[in-house]
């Protein structure tokens, strides 16, 4: 067989293009490629729903790909062991239930995992705002507004596309930029005790994995917070490089989202 470049640029644009044409009403969109929204992507993805994830940077991974300070293990304790036994990550006891696992094989197996179950991946895609319908306490997120993320870093004026989506999780991490951008663009409380975003407090491992948990909830209509981001948007503590809290607040998220979407 010859091989014809224009036959390769075909094939390449006819399937993306489905794919594309096959997210514009997603169940659920997930912003943020870190652990919580991978994890969440794969339970959702393997429940059957129709998923999609943005990720801002070409791979798939945010934070954990570094483990602590770029010794790239990562720490889990016995809860979160079990998340990753289950997906087929090795883990290795050190002592007294705490756990290591290879911070490369636990990143790679997980976007493997997710994109295996039909978790719809676009990387390279920045979520520059949302959709927001309705007034007063009726109103809610129905969709996402994507970028190509080379032109959001150039700086281009070119305008984004528009999805919608059931349901939007906000996995972006310490910045929680969609939840930013939703509360500075509209008069909106959030379900905070503020009403506003309480904003990321200093290091407490103890005490920040349970809350990552604990604060993965509705934090709008149409909105969930997951990971870091749900510690950010609480007010609540950072823990370091155990990622326990992240694997159970991305597999909490997707039945909460799952329920709902029964
Ligand atoms: C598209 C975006 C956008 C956008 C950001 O930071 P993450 O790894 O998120 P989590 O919450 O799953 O995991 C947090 C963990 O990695 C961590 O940082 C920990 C445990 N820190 C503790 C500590 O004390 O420091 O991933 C977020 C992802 C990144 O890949 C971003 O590129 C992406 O979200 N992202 N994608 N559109 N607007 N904003």
């Amino acid at each position: 067989m010859q091989i014809d470049e224009r036959m390769i640029t075909e094939a390449i644009i006819t399937e993306f293009h489905n794919k594309f044409m096959d997210s514009l009403d997603l169940d659920v969109a997930i912003v943020g490629a870190g652990p919580s929204g991978l994890t969440a992507a794969y339970r959702l993805a393997r429940a059957g729903r129709k998923v999609a994830l943005f990720e801002r940077k070409l791979s798939l991974g945010g934070g954990m790909w570094g483990g602590g300070m770029n010794y790239n293990i990562i720490a889990v304790q016995e809860s979160g062991k079990t998340i990753l036994e289950e997906m087929g990550i090795p883990c290795k006891a050190y002592r007294d239930g705490y756990f290591t696992a290879d911070a490369v094989v636990a990143t790679t197996t997980l976007a493997s995992k997710a994109a295996l179950a039909g978790v719809r991946f676009f990387n390279c895609m920045t979520v520059e705002d949302v959709a927001v319908r309705g007034e007063g306490d009726q109103q809610r997120v129905t969709g996402i507004v994507i970028n190509s993320s080379p032109i959001e870093m150039s700086g281009l004026h070119v305008d984004p596309l528009v999805l919608n989506c059931k349901y939007l999780i906000e996995a972006t991490g310490h910045p929680t930029e969609v939840l930013k951008t939703l509360v500075r663009k509209n008069a909106i409380k959030l379900n905070t005790p503020s009403g506003g975003i309480e904003g990321e407090r200093s290091m407490w491992a103890d005490k920040a994995e349970s809350t990552t948990v604990d604060n993965t909830r509705e934090v709008f209509p149409g909105v969930y917070v997951t990971g870091m981001a749900a510690n950010a948007a609480y007010g609540a503590h950072r823990m370091g490089p155990i990622f326990g809290g992240m694997l159970l607040s991305g597999c909490k998220v997707a039945d909460i989202i799952d329920k709902a979407l029964d």
